[in-house]
């Protein structure tokens, strides 16, 4: 906490003298006090910030300018940042199924760049793979047809060994996918649905995010709802959709409410789940994403309730209800998964300490399998250590069936369709996989975004 957020929060908390005292001489022992409850989670008592969004755009004629700018983190705490077209995060893009998109990405930062679209089914060309990278001035012309189900993807830099500092410096955004199927089911919309790209970050002395990650990959000090800091958001007694990126470039979070009350997962990377299912904790590694719905309807107004990170003791974002007319329906959803089945193929990955899949470290001009088009394979991944590995494949959705060693056991956020799973120590991960959109050299790697910058990352083709 800042001295000048201890002034402000001192005076907003004047007339909390049983929490804080009020004798000038216990100064430096409430600052430790406020301090110590600002990181454990006396939420109602930090400072907090409105939380930022990000503007919504379309793909069909679209410029996005990966550049240097500066961003308001909450309460006028300016950052320097990487941002596309100066916002941290991104601009949110949204379309729909069948919609054509043709972006130009314009390299205004001082290293090479490319934006790969994290979780879309895209032709080589367009999945913006480290070898398609490209050098400040120049552009890049991104042009396919959405061809997939409803979902929410991450668009995010993927140059080789510099990924991590730039989605760190604020290189990242949402792209969300509508389609038919999700507009029959009459979920929350429009200011009902929105999207919280939650990640970390360290800041130094001038509150510029500082990138200094460590083996265990960059773990940030404190939390970022949207590139917001302690933020809040009013809302009212509806229920709202919440379209969640965990966008950190190595940590997980474990979400819950701070009243223990059941969020509705609806969705996950890949879309729609076969049936909705009420959790009150759900685990999201980095690059994985859910779609939760939350029912504020019955709590009265003025009732504040904590978006936590268990696993770190974060306070996230706190929802204030903030009114009284009560709206909205919560609805149960179901879509069809139709399962993939009778691998014809099975291939092992052991990821390998921080840097290598099958004891080989990342080469751009190699390719290490390939793949027949339109056949399901099983992948088993594995790993000698060094996890948490979160592991993603580029090119199709897959399916994971089983999950051994470890926490020994599938969550519900990894059913229906998945494009990253998290490998803990000593678990084995088995997937269902089938390539039949494109042919042509995709990735696999680590979502830990400095264990792929260190190599752990591979080409493979599907032929
Ligand atoms: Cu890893």
């Amino acid at each position: 906490m800042k001295r000048r957020d201890f002034v402000s929060l001192l005076s907003a908390a004047a007339g909390s003298s049983i929490l804080w005292g009020c004798r000038k001489e216990q100064l430096g022992i409430q600052e430790a006090g406020i301090d110590m409850m600002s990181a454990r989670g006396g939420g109602t008592i930090a400072t907090r910030y409105p939380l930022k969004f990000p503007t919504t755009v379309t793909p069909s004629a679209l410029t996005l300018e990966s550049k240097l700018a500066t961003s308001d983190l909450g309460g006028g705490m300016i950052s320097n940042v990487w941002a596309y077209n100066g916002q941290f995060p991104g601009p949110l893009i949204r379309a729909n199924k069948g919609d054509n998109v043709n972006i130009q990405l314009k390299n205004s930062l001082p290293e090479e760049t490319i934006t790969h679209w994290h979780g879309m089914i895209v032709d080589h060309h367009n999945d913006g793979q480290p070898m398609s990278s490209i050098i400040p001035g120049f552009t890049y012309n991104y042009s396919f047809t959405i061809n997939q189900r409803a979902a929410l993807n991450f668009y995010h830099p993927h140059p080789h060994m510099l990924t991590g500092k730039q989605v760190y410096l604020g290189q990242s955004g949402g792209f969300i996918i509508n389609d038919a199927e999700e507009a029959a089911l009459n979920l929350p919309s429009g200011p009902y649905e929105l999207p919280l790209i939650i990640r970390d970050a360290t800041l130094d002395g001038n509150n510029n995010l500082t990138y200094k990650p460590s083996s265990g990959g960059m773990i940030g000090k404190i939390p970022l709802v949207n590139g917001t800091r302690s933020p809040y958001l009013n809302v009212e007694r509806s229920v709202y959709r919440f379209r969640v990126l965990n966008g950190a470039n190595a940590r997980i979070f474990g979400l819950v409410l701070s009243n223990n009350a059941t969020m509705r997962l609806i969705g996950n990377d890949g879309g729609l789940l076969a049936a909705s299912v009420d959790l009150n904790r759900i685990d999201m590694a980095n690059g994985e994403r859910t779609d939760i719905l939350i029912d504020f309807r019955n709590y009265p107004n003025g009732t504040t309730i904590m978006l936590r990170d268990l696993r770190s003791g974060w306070d996230l974002l706190e929802f204030r209800i903030n009114s009284i007319t009560i709206s909205g329906e919560l609805p149960v959803t179901s879509s069809v998964i139709t399962a993939l089945t009778n691998p014809v193929t099975t291939r092992q990955f052991s990821f390998d300490g921080m840097s290598k899949i099958n004891g080989r470290e990342y080469d751009m001009e190699r390719i290490d399998w390939s793949v027949p088009f339109g056949v399901t394979e099983k992948w088993i991944f594995k790993t000698s250590g060094n996890a948490p590995h979160p592991v993603h494949v580029h090119g199709a959705s897959f399916q994971v069936v089983s999950r051994t060693g470890g926490r020994n056991q599938l969550f519900p956020w990894e059913s229906g369709w998945k494009d990253t799973v998290l490998l803990e120590d000593r678990e084995t991960v088995e997937v269902l996989v089938r390539f039949d959109a494109f042919k042509g050299v995709y990735l696999m790697h680590c979502h830990k975004l400095e264990h792929e910058d260190m190599g752990m990352m591979a080409n493979f083709e599907v032929i």
